[in-house]
């Protein structure tokens, strides 16, 4: 059985709704290559998510397939955000599950960006 991470993108996940503007988001940042908004269901007390604009399932899928000016506009984009939210220049953590076993529940990449508050040690 493919593991599900590695399953075709699913043009109905939620992300994907966002992104064609059929969901509401609280959007706080967004380029060519990518869009960041706040998490529904925030942990921390600056909780963001930045998800590239492509139709990539995971981490996985978009390391392996994505070009490099889309991982380059993403990975700055998350950088941005951070600067943005006010996450930096304090300091924050980012987080990509990636897969079902790691606890990814939405099936298009997202980065979370947690800050705006002392984070405890890092959990496996
Ligand atoms: P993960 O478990 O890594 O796949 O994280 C998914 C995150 O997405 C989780 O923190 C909650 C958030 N989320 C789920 N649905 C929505 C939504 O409709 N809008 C927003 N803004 N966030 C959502």
């Amino acid at each position: 059985m493919p593991i599900d991470h590695k399953q075709p993108y699913d043009e109905t996940n939620i992300f994907a709704r966002i992104l064609r503007g059929e969901l509401p988001a609280k959007t706080v940042f967004e380029t060519e290559h990518a869009l960041a908004f706040h998490d529904i269901n925030p942990v921390s007390a600056v909780h963001v998510l930045v998800i590239p604009k492509g139709a990539y399932v995971s981490w996985e899928d978009f390391s392996a397939n994505a070009s490099d000016a889309e991982i380059a506009g993403f990975v700055r984009a998350v950088g941005e955000t951070a600067r943005i939210v006010g996450a930096e220049p304090q300091g924050y953590r980012l987080l990509a599950n990636t897969g079902k076993r790691a606890g990814q529940e939405v099936p298009h990449l997202h980065v979370h960006i947690f800050g705006g508050q002392p984070l405890g040690p890092m959990l496996a």
